[in-house]
């Protein structure tokens, strides 16, 4: 529980100008009165020079603050440090502190605290650790959103409908002869629909939250010798995989960032989609290549378009719709060696003829994953919002739930009927999952234990 009083060095390690040691917890007084030269009470939020001193040791001159409870960080009492910046300092008033009652922070307590005690919820302190980690603008910009609370508010939103409809829901079959306004079926399908619609919409916000910070992920597939790898050293501009015309060569998914007119990617060129594939490290290249195909944005099915459909060609298209069913876009179909012809059963179907080999078509290839990212309906009008991994699963699984209940509302004359409600519950306990509440202790562990320790 939290009645103990933690301490950590909230600044990077190495000396910069200044660094900052944190304390927080019931006994933080009596850390300032041990550590401080204080006499009197401090002031709550007032910067004050003081020395600090280990017993008899002066050890710095700082500036310390006190927080008093509830108004600080954690929503206990807390004292901040800015020592001068040695970690030599900063170890010693530490240890100062640890001798005087507090104990050494765990990664992330800090923020944990705030969490427990209610001044932020899970959503704003996932925002916090991005907001920590941004190296960029771009990302810093969407994680300050996060801690600001914009995910919260939105989340919030989508429980209190799901709430609504609950609680109608509940009341007409618990009560069915009380007077309250039945929600027809036409009313409870309108709000089931709105409910699907903006949670299918702020989960488009996090991919393109997502899409921004990392890239989008375009995986490469298709049947073994159909250029795969030609085609990612293509795409890329250098020779990063090996290209042979023995079939099975790529054995494992090779990974590398490249721009495609602007947009970060992340491709990956799989291993042939081959169903006799000899060896084991073959099977587990393929099996690696199969989750690449599925964690992907998008998927290049390559075929060579100069030989007649073949059943390998037939297998990887059954694997990359099945992937392909996951991702947001629909695969994007590359008739390859087109400078040898393409074979007129490939006429059908659409695709973009390209040769790896010498590059004719590449350029319209570029555009039309360009455009795949960026003709996304709702893309205009959706911001794009940070959150984490385990939010956006949340977020998914919700709106899983809610498109169960919407069907089985459709299906039956009744409205919402109890099978209905077990879904919706459902959306409820997820959505409040992607703002911590009743969070199993090991989803907070996982949480705040990716933190720095101080933060
Ligand atoms: N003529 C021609 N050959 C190609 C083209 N793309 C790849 N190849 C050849 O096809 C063979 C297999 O290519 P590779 O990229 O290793 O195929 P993967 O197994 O799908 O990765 C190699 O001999 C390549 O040189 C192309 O556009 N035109
Ligand atoms: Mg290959």
């Amino acid at each position: 529980m939290t009645n103990d009083t933690i301490a950590a060095i909230a600044s990077p390690e190495g000396s910069g100008a200044l660094g900052v040691v944190r304390v927080s917890g019931p006994d933080v007084l009596a850390v300032a009165r041990s550590l401080l030269s204080w006499r009197e009470a401090p002031e709550p939020a007032r910067a004050r020079l003081a020395r600090v001193r280990d017993e008899d040791e002066l050890l710095d001159e700082a500036v310390a603050v006190y927080f008093k409870a509830p108004r600080s960080y954690t929503g206990e009492d807390v004292l901040e440090l800015s020592c001068h910046g040695s970690s030599c300092v900063l170890r010693r008033v530490l240890e100062a502190a640890i001798r005087a009652g507090a104990r050494l922070a765990r990664p992330g307590e800090f923020t944990r605290r705030a969490f427990m005690n209610g001044r932020i919820d899970l959503a704003q302190a996932e925002g916090v650790l991005a907001l920590v980690s941004s190296r960029t603008d771009r990302a810093r910009r969407l994680a300050m959103a996060a801690l600001a609370g914009g995910l919260s508010r939105r989340v919030r939103h989508l429980k209190e409908m799901t709430l609504d409809l609950l609680a109608l829901g509940e009341a007409l079959i618990d009560h069915p002869d009380e007077p309250i306004a039945p929600l027809s079926r036409d009313e409870a399908q309108g709000r089931l629909d709105a409910l699907s619609e903006e949670m299918g919409s702020l989960l488009e916000g996090l991919r393109r939250g997502r899409l921004l910070r990392e890239g989008a992920r375009i995986a490469i597939g298709g049947r073994p010798n159909a250029g795969k790898s030609c085609l990612f050293n293509a795409l890329l501009g250098t020779e990063r995989a090996i290209v042979c015309d023995e079939p099975g060569t790529t054995r494992d998914a090779i990974e590398e960032t490249a721009d495609i007119e602007g947009l970060s990617c992340v491709l990956t060129d799989t291993a042939g989609l081959r169903s006799q594939a000899r060896d084991r490290a073959e099977l587990s290249g393929i099996a690696r290549g199969k989750e690449a195909l599925r964690a992907a944005d998008l998927v290049l099915f390559v075929i060579d378009a100069s030989a007649p459909p073949s059943a390998e060609d037939e297998s990887s298209r059954e694997d990359i719709e099945t992937a392909a069913k996951t991702s947001v876009l629909p695969a994007l179909r590359v008739l390859n060696k087109s400078d040898l012809g393409t074979h007129e059963a490939w006429s059908q179907g659409g695709g973009i003829a390209v040769s790896a080999k010498t590059g004719a078509g590449l350029g319209a290839l570029r555009a039309a994953i360009r455009s795949a990212f960026s003709l996304d309906p709702m893309g205009e009008s959706e911001p794009a919002m940070a959150a984490s991994l385990r939010q956006a699963e949340d977020l998914r699984s919700a709106l899983k739930e809610a498109e169960a209940a919407r069907r089985l509302c459709r299906e039956s004359d009744a409205g919402i009927d109890e099978r209905a409600l077990a879904h919706l519950r459902e959306v409820f306990e997820r959505l409040g999952s992607m703002l911590g509440e009743g969070s199993p202790e090991e989803i907070l562990d996982a949480v705040f234990s990716r933190f720095c320790v101080g933060k």
